[in-house]
């Protein structure tokens, strides 16, 4: 490995067009947060770099949305999403914006330079150009019918629906997002940045020097790579932007995913003098945390515009992380299906780190995952409260009420094994934690924590100072407990848990940081405690020190407040309008027409959920007392499954051995009769008869059905 001198961590510039939700902490910030705060506590150099994306259509779409200019737009929304990390205690170095004179400056003189060096192409082309409002239609300027999978809403750079990437030239029946009017051609010049001339030195620096990366990461450059790279246009018409440093250029601005990675470097100028050691000396640790959407920028297009240009370290690692649904489905902006910070913020007052716990627990590291309320109520009252809170409150109430309100000495002769694993395990919980968090595995990071929490109560269970005690009171002349023991077995209980508490707090620190903070306070100990070489130490806190009363850590969240949010959520989605109706149109008609077991539409994206494939019966048999039960073992090709299946009254398990079927794999397990089945066999059933879904031929186990 490589041995880095400094840091630099950036988490994608949110675009000021709007406040920032959930789905956001969870995709990036949050992740980087705690990164940044580990690395802090271990005493790294390290800057924390972020900012807003103040230029490109999103913003000047809103401005017309809301009747403003982009100016305001950015301005609002600058101070509404610094504010709402602030508030969550997202610790950036600097939080900068990308209309900042600093950044202009930046930008335009690194895309001069590739100019300068002849390496743009200057291309004349034809694009749509709306009539009614003068202007040219680029990305989400443009609407019209995706040609891959029909949505009539998909964007002139993008397809929200299948995801697929397009250019307006693709879209059926484009039309202006501005205007609604049918767009003309119209000549232009652009300046194109040729990535396939860069195509082997990403080849070489991604597929063969960063395997590490994520999978999710790492699987879509290949896919980038190996579908080739073509030129790409650096440059739009539009007045809202970084101007084109160019004497023929009026009108034109820098294209935003140009200009906004710039933003990382101009907004380290704006933070420190020796911003060009930690983009220009190669050990420096860059490291880009973003959402999944943005993973083509950051790692094909950036680095190639960075090694184009010269000088520039490259990310040593781009953890992006996957999409957060919530209450089962797609967050959308448009359609207000989102928790906003800024409204949690005032309905959760002081009770950030519980969404911090919440988020990085179920974050969606590897996939896309789901938030939902209750969830979130059940990994507060289950987890932090019950675990980690009861451990710290317990250890807190039983020094006061046994030990006289201090640390208690540690009898070394009386020590026994458990006493000594507990001991052991405050070391080898930080080597997890460290090993975890140096790999990007944020969920795994905080499950440690919470573990020694756990086994913090199990020890302190297992114990049982309150009965020695007891004991002691009852029967004064108890022989086990004689000679001062019993309170010398007390005091090796406590301080062992009030040692572990110190630990919890520290390695709590950078996912709860006012959490950790609060700990401080009742140990009576600076924060300067909480550095990371104090990690897996025994001997935190002195022996004879007094320390305060226990202060609850968190709070139950109660039905109710969830019920509320629940609520909150269904009144405030808002329907697009076009498909408000048709929906109504249908609802109607599905009133008067309902078939029997007719169920509700659904969209292709949920559809798309269910893995199914063909796989072979190769072994089959009665479960016993469940009559209408086989418990089946079928070969899916890549691995053999369990599944039980209500189908004994129809076949007889030997009858169906060889027998091919198609199987939703992913469904999740379920327990029938002891029996976990893994997954469920498609039926066909006429008349009360079942047929099994099968292939029309004998295929592969294995093989998807679509
Ligand atoms: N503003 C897109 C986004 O928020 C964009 C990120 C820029 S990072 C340089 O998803
Ligand atoms: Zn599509």
């Amino acid at each position: 490995m490589k041995d880095f001198k400094r840091y630099l961590v950036t988490a994608a510039l949110p675009y000021a067009n709007g406040p920032v939700h959930i789905g956001h902490l969870a995709g990036c910030y949050l992740p980087a947060d705690i990164y940044v705060r580990y690395q802090r506590a271990r005493k790294q150099d390290i800057k924390f770099i972020c900012g807003s994306d103040e230029h490109g259509v999103p913003i000047t779409i809103r401005a017309m949305k809301e009747g403003i200019t982009p100016q305001q737009v950015v301005d609002k929304y600058h101070a509404l999403i610094k504010d709402s990390f602030a508030a969550m205690g997202i610790s950036f170095d600097i939080f900068s914006r990308t209309s900042n004179p600093v950044h202009h400056e930046t930008s335009s003189a690194f895309f001069k330079k590739l100019y300068d060096e002849g390496l743009f192409e200057e291309k004349e082309t034809e694009q749509f150009y709306d009539e009614e409002k003068h202007t040219f239609l680029a990305d989400r300027y443009i609407t019209g019918t995706c040609p891959i999978c029909s949505n009539p809403n998909a964007y002139g750079d993008q397809c929200e629906k299948c995801g697929t990437s397009l250019s307006p030239e693709q879209l059926i029946n484009p039309k202006s997002a501005l205007s609604d009017a049918v767009p003309v051609k119209r000549k232009t010049k652009h300046w194109y940045f040729p990535l396939q001339n860069y195509e082997s030195f990403l080849k070489k620096w991604i597929l063969e020097e960063h395997t590490e990366w994520k999978n999710n990461v790492f699987g879509q450059c290949k896919s980038w790579l190996d579908n080739g790279l073509q030129s790409r246009a650096m440059t739009r018409d539009s007045n809202w932007g970084v101007k084109v440093p160019l004497p023929d250029a009026e009108g034109k601005v820098l294209y935003v995913w140009f200009d906004a990675p710039i933003g990382y470097i101009s907004a380290t100028k704006e933070l420190t003098e020796q911003w060009a050691d930690y983009w220009q000396q190669e050990d420096t640790k860059l490291v880009h945390f973003i959402g999944k959407d943005n993973i083509v920028f950051h790692c094909i297009i950036f680095p190639a515009m960075l090694k184009a240009h010269g000088g520039y370290v490259l990310p040593d690692n781009v953890p992006a992380n996957e999409f957060l649904n919530i209450e089962g489905d797609k967050v959308s902006t448009s359609r207000n299906w989102a928790v906003w910070v800024n409204d949690y913020i005032n309905d959760f007052p002081d009770q950030q780190d519980i969404l911090r716990y919440v988020l990085c627990s179920n974050a969606p590291e590897t996939k896309d995952n789901d938030f939902t309320w209750k969830d979130f109520q059940d990994r507060n009252n289950s987890e932090l409260v019950a675990i980690f809170g009861n451990f710290v409150n317990r250890t807190f109430v039983l020094m006061h009420k046994l030990c006289g309100g201090k640390v208690p000495p540690l009898h070394e002769a009386l020590l026994d094994d458990a006493d000594k694993n507990m001991l052991a395990e405050f070391d080898a919980a930080r080597g997890r934690v460290e090993k975890n968090l140096e790999e990007y595995r944020f969920r795994d990071a905080l499950f440690e924590v919470i573990d020694l929490a756990r086994k913090g109560n199990k020890y302190m269970q297992d114990k049982g100072p309150w009965l020695i005690d007891k004991e002691l009171k009852n029967n004064p002349d108890s022989e086990r407990y004689a000679n001062g023991v019993g309170q010398q077995l007390i005091d090796n209980c406590l301080h062992i848990c009030l040692q572990l508490t110190a630990n919890l707090s520290i390695l709590i620190n950078p996912f709860l940081p006012f959490t950790a903070r609060k700990m401080c306070g009742m140990m009576k100990v600076v924060e300067k405690m909480l550095d990371w070489e104090n990690a897996g130490k025994t001997k935190l806190l002195s022996v004879g020190y007094t320390l305060r009363a226990p202060e609850l850590l968190f709070r139950k969240i109660e039905d109710a407040e969830v019920e509320a949010q629940v609520e909150k959520l269904r009144a405030g989605l808002v329907k697009p309008v076009a498909t408000e109706n048709k929906q109504e149109e249908k609802k109607e008609t599905v009133e008067v027409n309902k078939r029997e077991g007719e169920k509700e539409t659904i969209v292709f994206d949920d559809f798309a959920k269910i893995e199914l494939r063909v796989g072979t019966i190769v072994q089959a048999e009665k479960v016993e007392k469940a009559d209408k039960l086989l418990k089946l073992e079928v070969d899916l090709g890549f691995e053999k499954r369990t599944i039980v299946s209500g189908i004994a009254l129809h076949f007889a398990p030997d009858q169906i051995i060889g027998q091919q079927v198609v199987v939703v794999v992913n469904l999740a397990p379920r327990k029938m009769r002891g029996i976990e089945s893994n997954g469920m066999i498609l039926m066909a059933e006429e008349n009360g008869k079942l047929y099994f879904v099968q292939p029309g031929t004998s295929i592969a186990p294995g093989s998807g059905v679509s």
